[in-house]
């Protein structure tokens, strides 16, 4: 999973970045394992040799752009379109070392964002009606064409009258074409609020907070509070002075885990596992089945699916690995339709 940081310039992208890729980051992109205890569980059961987790791709490696010049932001915007998800970084700290191009006010700069989106999206909505139109004109459509033609305007039409987007329903063979849009309205987005040492912790007793956080809700978008320097400062500490750190701060807790939880949330997806020399977690979308999951791990895997062994990896754990539950008769059989829940343990069996 790809997760797009974005910002007007000085709002603390890099620093932010840094906090989460702990400093291990090349040329801005940095991927990081999701904390999974389950999967360090199985692998010790299955004496693996090599265990992969769940990453989540973070990258800070959008084209500079200018406020005073706001076509520059067309460039940076087409790229965030093409990743997974967006963390939207807005400046709500003051700093006389980081003069900001305007007065602190991060509603103005979600509005600013949502706008942005909101226009980019009508674009390369109306470069494809106007492309199947010329299809339709030369009879060469199909019937998935002129569905998409008609969803399209639904959502043209929500865009421009500030309606939710994402009550229009996609029909399912429509999905990939969507998917590849990349459409901002449909992307899992979150808010990060970054605010200033000072007021870590109290940070609901600002209006400019309270303002923004209203305007979230009027959209759906979480938001998450926190303070990027002293996320990375916090880090760069040997573990033993960190909570020390903290109190100092007045805080209980690092707010990143939090950060990185609430893009999960966004993203709808659900994790499963494979079991032996090389054991893995992998992402799938809620509501996916044993085939989508099978797809997930291989092509191959998919094409030739027969039947595939699921059990949840609670019970893997508690009956002590998978030969056990596999013994204890805790395996079940299931087919393609199978819909696999969060945690599931799958072995594919197939054949190609
Ligand atoms: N006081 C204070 N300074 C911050 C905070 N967050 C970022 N800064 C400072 O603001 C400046 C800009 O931060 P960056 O993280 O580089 O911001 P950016 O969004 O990556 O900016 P560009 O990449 O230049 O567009 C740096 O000097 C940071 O140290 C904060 O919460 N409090
Ligand atoms: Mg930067």
């Amino acid at each position: 999973m790809k997760i797009a940081l974005i910002g007007i310039p000085l709002s603390g992208c890099t620093t932010l970045f840094e906090a989460l890729s702990g400093g291990h980051a090349r040329e801005g992109v940095a991927s990081v394992p999701l904390p999974d205890p389950r999967l360090e569980a199985l692998a010790k059961l299955a004496g693996a040799k090599k265990v992969v987790p769940v990453s989540f791709e973070w990258h800070d490696d959008l084209p500079e752009w200018y406020p005073d010049k706001p076509e520059t932001v067309r460039q940076t915007l087409s790229m965030a379109r093409q990743l997974d998800a967006l963390v939207i970084v807005l400046r709500l700290f003051d700093s006389p070392y980081a003069p900001y191009h305007a007065p602190i006010d991060p509603r103005r700069d979600l509005q600013f964002w949502l706008d942005e989106f909101a226009l980019s999206d009508l674009q390369v909505i109306e470069n494809r009606r106007e492309r199947l139109q010329k299809l339709f004109q030369s009879h060469k459509e199909s019937a998935p064409d002129r569905a998409e033609f008609q969803v399209l305007g639904q959502m043209a039409h929500a865009l421009q009258a500030g309606e939710d987007v994402n009550a229009i329903a996609i029909p399912k063979e429509l999905e990939p074409r969507f998917r590849g849009y990349g459409f901002f309205a449909r992307k899992p987005k979150v808010v990060v609020a970054n605010i200033g040492e000072r007021v870590l912790g109290q940070e609901h007793s600002l209006p400019a907070f309270q303002s923004l956080l209203a305007l979230c809700e009027a959209h759906h978008l979480p938001c998450v509070p926190l303070c990027a320097p002293f996320e990375r400062d916090l880090l760069r500490l040997p573990e033993a002075e960190r909570v020390e750190f903290l109190q100092m701060m007045g805080l209980t807790e690092s707010r990143l885990p939090l950060l990185v939880r609430t893009v999960y949330e966004q993203l709808h997806a659900q994790v499963f596992y494979t079991v032996g020399a090389d054991t893995r977690a992998w992402l799938l979308e809620q509501g996916g089945t044993a085939l989508d999951a099978a797809g997930t791990i291989h092509t191959d895997l998919a094409r030739g699916f027969i039947r595939a062994e699921v059990c949840h990896a609670d019970e893997v754990i508690a009956l002590g690995g998978w030969q056990n539950a596999l013994k204890a008769n805790r395996v079940q059989l299931v087919g393609k339709e199978y819909l696999m829940r969060d945690g599931d343990v799958l072995h594919v069996r197939f054949n190609v």
